[in-house]
């Protein structure tokens, strides 16, 4: 078996097999020379043998690809594979990586629209793995055979990672220093948001602003869905019902709200659409095998798909959002990427063949089921797929089928390297749906076409970790659930929960219940309002620790169990940390009046009613039944943790910071960093960052003294201190800053 090993560090080697598809998933290089010498002494220059010397899992070869097994031992769990059903504990189930435009997301679905084949093994032992090949393979986790992970690759070329980082969180921050720094959206990104498929023209988009504005609901930003496209073509806008966008755009800026449009993947085939001549005379569209142009139908009918895998494409594409970003847009959303394919036109001529087969025929019952699945599975059809052939830089050409997971990221790639061509100091707002390894650097992800079900905002809670491993920070679900209709109770609970996800926004299908926070009763609009408020209060927070997870390879939310390691810790699957001083653990069933928590250390309960108003309360270790009205959330407070917050606004640069608020839950010394910038720049990687140091602590004479000091220019200007000593006491400080 013919492979080579690189060293990355001490604890992160790869296994690689043939000539991998260069995926540029990992930006980090491999030691080399006098360095690896350094870290492995002479024997590292050993690169092939007969058996790969991974430290855990056995890895052969056999005629249809790779195999990668492990045996699993008593009480292992596995934690990751990205954006997949199934709770925080992956264990039992069986995934395989191919970017699915999947709008059920049903208990069993093992394909969603991100491919994330990166996975932790908690147990007898600890280790990692990430499988850089951007095809299907299939990770049965226990699914076929309980006591094994097998993983099977139908390549012979890829390239395999082990972690062997003592713990967990040390083999995620190892993976994400391979695969580079995520994608910084800019600060007002943080606000609410509000969208549905489809508000239809301005005025429908201008009611939703004035009631957000009527009833004191914050917000950002409102999306535009394909219907202000005109006949659903990308980097167009409906005469009619868009008119006079540009000023349009800067009225509603004015009120600070954002419009952010939705690109489609498909470029509709049409003889009068600048766009598709263009690309479809410099061969910018994706090839069948004898070299015509691919097409299949979605929303525009029939579309041809840019081939991103060539750097001129991307170039080309990434050019077009500046017939928006001219008028005065700033952010959007990548959809349909995966690419998803409603038919094409081989697909349908099978089916209507088929159908004709049928006809005047007394079909039986089987016949019947097969005529039936004939047009129900036109969607997505492999055969499809594998029409598909890209162009390489090398002059090669390669079949979708091998690189399939990369499509939408290298869409999402084009429109970042767009943007920086157009503005290379601005952040835009970015993020798509498709995603695999390292399109992280390049936007964030939504979580795609949930359903206003109570099962899936617990998805929501279990995905993000996982996606935060894979370096999707900016991320977040359909607030409310995209598909089905949400009741008040589920959109209050769900807000209660994604006031933590950095991607904030409500998001509902066309021919849907309203979803808006004022389309409900009275009480809920109320729930809503405090919970959203309350977002606006953790903004400071939120976008702290977002930067800092970002520049030090960290999770904005981590699993209990791989930060504690009692036991009790291992089996909470509905609670998590969210950044370095907080626990979140909200009601996730319909009809509930509270819920079972279990404190793996003492903690500050701020039982959230009020935005504006604490009501604490130090819970102990151990478990607990917490009660929670529908207009309470539960927010904890780690010991010798300060959580900062700021008055809410209407939207988040409208917001005061001249004073900043920090609840101190005071055990013997607290410290908080928090970062700041400009929020809308790059600049803070040129040095332009400003921080605020605050730490409480107990003197020599068991006072509470503080420190409040400050680097860099910063807004705040005095520092209101609410300090919750061990035995509930309340002291309050106000502390100026110089
Ligand atoms: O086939 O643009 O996931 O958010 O509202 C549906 C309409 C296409 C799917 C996206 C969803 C969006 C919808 N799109």
């Amino acid at each position: 078996m013919a492979f080579s090993i690189q060293r990355f560090s001490a604890s992160v080697t790869a296994f690689v097999f043939g000539h991998p598809f260069p995926t540029e998933a990992v930006v980090a290089k491999p030691l080399q020379g006098q360095e690896l010498e350094q870290v492995f002494g002479s024997s590292s220059q050993q690169v092939a043998g007969s058996s790969i010397p991974s430290q855990y899992v056995s890895i052969t070869e056999a005629d249809d690809g790779i195999y990668i097994r492990y045996s699993l031992a008593e009480g292992d769990a596995i934690y990751g594979v990205g954006q997949n059903m199934g709770r925080l504990n992956k264990c039992g189930q069986l995934f395989k990586t191919w970017c699915s435009d999947e709008f059920r997301h049903l208990p069993d679905k093992a394909s969603l629209y991100g491919a994330h084949p990166f996975l932790v093994i908690k147990g007898e032992n600890n280790f990692a793995l990430f499988i850089d090949y951007p095809g299907e393979m299939t990770l049965d986790l226990g699914f076929s055979d309980p006591s094994q992970i097998s993983i099977h690759i139908p390549t012979h070329h890829v390239r395999i990672f082990e972690f062997t980082a003592a713990n967990a969180k040390q083999q995620v921050r190892d993976f994400r220093s391979l695969i580079g720094q995520p994608y910084i959206p800019p600060r007002w990104a943080f606000g609410y948001q509000q969208c549905r498929w489809s508000y239809y023209d301005k005025n429908a988009v201008n009611e939703v602003v004035e009631k957000l504005r009527h009833f004191d609901i914050p917000c950002d930003s409102v999306y535009l869905d394909i219907d202000y496209m005109e006949e659903f073509k990308d980097f167009t806008l409906d005469p009619h019902r868009f008119s006079d966008f540009s000023n349009w755009v800067a009225q509603l800026r004015q009120q600070g709200i954002r419009l952010i449009p939705i690109i489609d993947a498909g470029v509709k085939v049409a003889d009068n659409y600048s766009v598709y001549q263009e690309g479809h005379e410099k061969g910018y569209f994706c090839k069948t095998e004898t070299g015509d142009e691919f097409q299949a139908a979605v929303w525009p009918g029939l579309c041809a798909f840019p081939d991103f895998f060539q750097p001129e494409v991307r170039q080309w594409w990434g050019k077009q959002y500046q017939f928006l970003t001219d008028q005065g847009i700033d952010g959007f959303w990548n959809d349909m990427n995966e690419p998803a394919l409603f038919y094409s036109p081989q697909g349908l001529q099978q089916a209507i063949s088929h159908a004709e087969q049928c006809k005047d025929k007394n079909i039986g019952v089987h016949e019947f089921f097969q005529l039936k699945g004939a047009f129900e599975n036109l969607s997505n059809r492999r055969e499809d797929y594998q029409a598909i052939w890209h162009q390489l830089e090398d002059g090669n050409r390669i079949n979708h089928e091998q690189v399939h997971n990369l499509y939408g990221q290298k869409m999402t790639q084009a429109a970042d390297e767009g943007f920086k061509q157009l503005n290379p100091d601005k952040r835009y707002l970015m993020f798509s749906r498709a995603s695999a390894i390292s399109g992280h650097r390049y936007g964030g992800i939504w979580l795609g076409d949930n359903h206003s079900w109570w099962e899936h905002l617990k998805l929501n809670v279990a995905m993000m970790p996982g996606v935060n491993m894979c370096g999707y920070l900016y991320s977040g679900a359909d607030v409310g659930g995209f598909a089905g209709n949400a009741t008040s109770e589920l959109l209050c609970r769900w807000i209660q929960f994604a006031v933590f996800t950095p991607l904030l926004r409500n998001h509902s299908c066309m021919g849907t219940r309203d979803q808006e926070p004022y389309a409900f009763d009275e009480n809920a609009l109320t729930i809503m309002r405090q919970h959203i408020k309350l977002r606006y209060r953790l903004i400071p927070y939120l976008y702290s620790e977002f930067m800092q997870a970002a520049k030090n390879n960290e999770n904005l939310f981590w699993p209990l169990p791989l930060e504690y390691a009692d036991p009790d810790a291992q089996n909470v699957e509905d609670q998590l940390l969210v950044g370095r001083a907080l626990m979140c653990a909200p009601v996730l069933e319909q009809n509930a009046s509270g819920r079972y928590v279990y404190l793996p250390e003492n903690m500050l309960l701020w039982k959230v009613r009020q935005h504006d108003k604490f009501d604490l309360k130090i819970m102990p270790q151990g478990h607990h039944y917490l009660p929670l009205e529908l207009a309470e959330m539960a927010l904890f407070l780690r010991p010798d943790s300060i959580l900062p917050l700021v008055d809410s606004a209407h939207h988040v640069e409208a917001q005061d910071l001249s004073s900043l608020e920090c609840l101190v839950y005071l055990h013997s010394s607290a410290e908080y960093v928090l970062y700041h910038d400009d929020g809308v720049t790059h600049n803070w990687q040129h040095g332009a960052q400003a921080s605020l140091k605050v730490k409480v602590f107990y003197d020599a004479e068991n006072k509470i003294q503080q420190d409040v000091t400050i680097e860099g220019d910063l807004p705040y200007r005095q520092v209101k201190l609410t300090i919750i000593d061990q035995f509930e006491q309340v002291v309050v400080r106000h502390i100026p800053i110089a």
